[in-house]
């Protein structure tokens, strides 16, 4: 077995995982980087889109936001659209000038891997069979690459290994809390080769149900569609699909997508969940591996690098000055951004998805709210300020 020392050990190389190492760097911290997928796979699979201002800040001000500000499309607002009319909720006016930026998830992990390769710094793609233990005194990261066995000792472990992962399992049961909830109900998400039609993203409740327009370059938009969780997807087909999207997207002014070929489909469940605390001995969650929100709120993505950014500041306050109150606090700090998340999500999933086995009542009362919302400054200041993201803090 080939043995390797580390300050830190991190599973995963989501973003997460990603983001802490390139934080850690930063500080002169060393860490290894162990990913069970190839580079390939976690630089090409379609998921979260829409950046915080916080995040984009993150990425600018840590030198790894250069082709994020030449690509990325930076957003004002969003509509919200009901009852055949598409209402603008106005971000910069309403938070004195924040924005999302619009930039592949895929995007942000390339950037990431561009500068953890600059580094020099260990990334280890395609690992079998990892294994972590020894939380309580010098944790370590055990896997198998090439016919090789290795090890890895470190001072700490950083669980990013998103809501499949092996940290999580590997804390004794009864030691952690999970709050779960399911939604009834999934996303039909496809890309295609089609110009956006808007130049913000357009979330829609239709009495079929809830549809999203979204998009990841001038030339290539990302929709999805309400569906069921256990839809076939081989039911759908490309013109099914443009059928059900022009259905609920259109509205009264005319606008609706543009149709393009589908270069991508798939099917993402929704689900809510939060691990407490998200710590164990010297094993630190972050990201998917310690929260799940259903991606009405946007929200996945800018919650693991909310994480990493304070768990990397305790890391570096635990090796500069042996503190170690930062560690100590690093869940509850975390915890309070999840909650809030949490909330806004739930908060946008049930207003904009007719539930299976809701009725006209539930319905019209969704309406009165997304009328509401769109018109009442005091309303659209709320969502503007949780979409565009609450201070890091
Ligand atoms: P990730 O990205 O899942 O990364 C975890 C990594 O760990 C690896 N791994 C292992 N590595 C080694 N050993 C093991 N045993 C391992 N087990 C797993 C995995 O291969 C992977 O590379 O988690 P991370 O870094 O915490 O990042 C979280 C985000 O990926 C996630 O929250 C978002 O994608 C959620 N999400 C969205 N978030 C947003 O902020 N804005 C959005 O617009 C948004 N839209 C979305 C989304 C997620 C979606 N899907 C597909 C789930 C839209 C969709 C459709
Ligand atoms: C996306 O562009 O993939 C996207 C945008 C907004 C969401 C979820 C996903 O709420």
């Amino acid at each position: 077995m080939k043995h390797v020392r580390s300050q830190v050990g991190i599973v995963g190389a989501g973003p997460a995982g990603l983001m802490l190492g390139h934080l850690l760097h930063l500080e002169g911290i060393d860490s290894v980087v162990i990913e069970r997928r190839s580079k390939e796979h976690v630089t090409e699979r379609v998921r979260a889109g829409v950046l915080e201002q916080g995040t984009t800040d993150l990425m600018v001000e840590t030198g790894v936001g250069e082709r994020l500000r030449r690509e990325g499309m930076r957003h004002g607002g969003i509509y919200l659209s009901f009852a055949g009319q598409r209402r603008h909720i106005d971000f910069e006016d309403l938070t004195g000038g924040r924005s999302i930026t619009v930039y592949g998830q895929n995007e942000v992990v390339k950037d990431l891997i561009a500068a953890r390769r600059a580094s020099g710094r260990p990334l280890d793609f395609e690992a079998e069979k990892v294994r972590v233990a020894d939380f309580d005194s010098q944790p370590r990261i055990v896997y198998e690459k090439d016919g090789g066995e290795f090890e890895v000792v470190c001072d700490f472990l950083a669980g990013c290994d998103g809501s499949h992962g092996v940290c999580r399992p590997a804390i004794p049961a009864g030691c952690l809390r999970v709050y779960e909830r399911e939604y009834p109900f999934a996303w039909l998400g496809i890309l295609a080769r089609a110009a956006p039609s808007s130049d913000e993203l357009v979330y829609a409740l239709h009495e079929r149900g809830f549809a999203l327009f979204s998009m990841r370059s001038p030339l290539v938009t990302r929709l999805y569609l309400q569906c069921a969780p256990e839809e076939d997807l081989g039911r759908w087909t490309e013109g099914r699909i443009w059928e059900e999207l022009i259905a609920r997207l259109s509205t009264g002014d005319g606008w609706r997508p543009n149709r393009g070929a589908v270069i991508q489909k798939g099917v993402t469940g929704m689900r809510s969940a939060v691990v407490e605390p998200m710590r164990y001995g010297r094993l630190f969650l972050a990201g998917d591996a310690a929260h799940i929100v259903p991606p009405t709120g946007a929200k996945g993505l800018n919650l693991a690098v909310a994480d990493v950014r304070v768990l990397a500041g305790a890391i570096a306050a635990y090796y500069r000055q042996g503190r170690e109150d930062l560690l100590d606090g690093y869940s509850e700090r975390c915890l309070g951004r999840v909650w809030n998340a949490q909330r806004f999500s739930w908060w946008m999933t049930t207003m904009l998805h007719r539930a299976p086995d809701g009725n006209e009542f539930d319905y019209r009362r969704q309406m009165a709210e997304l009328d509401y919302v769109t018109s009442s400054r005091a309303a659209m200041t709320s969502l503007a300020e949780n979409y565009v993201g609450l201070p890091m803090g």
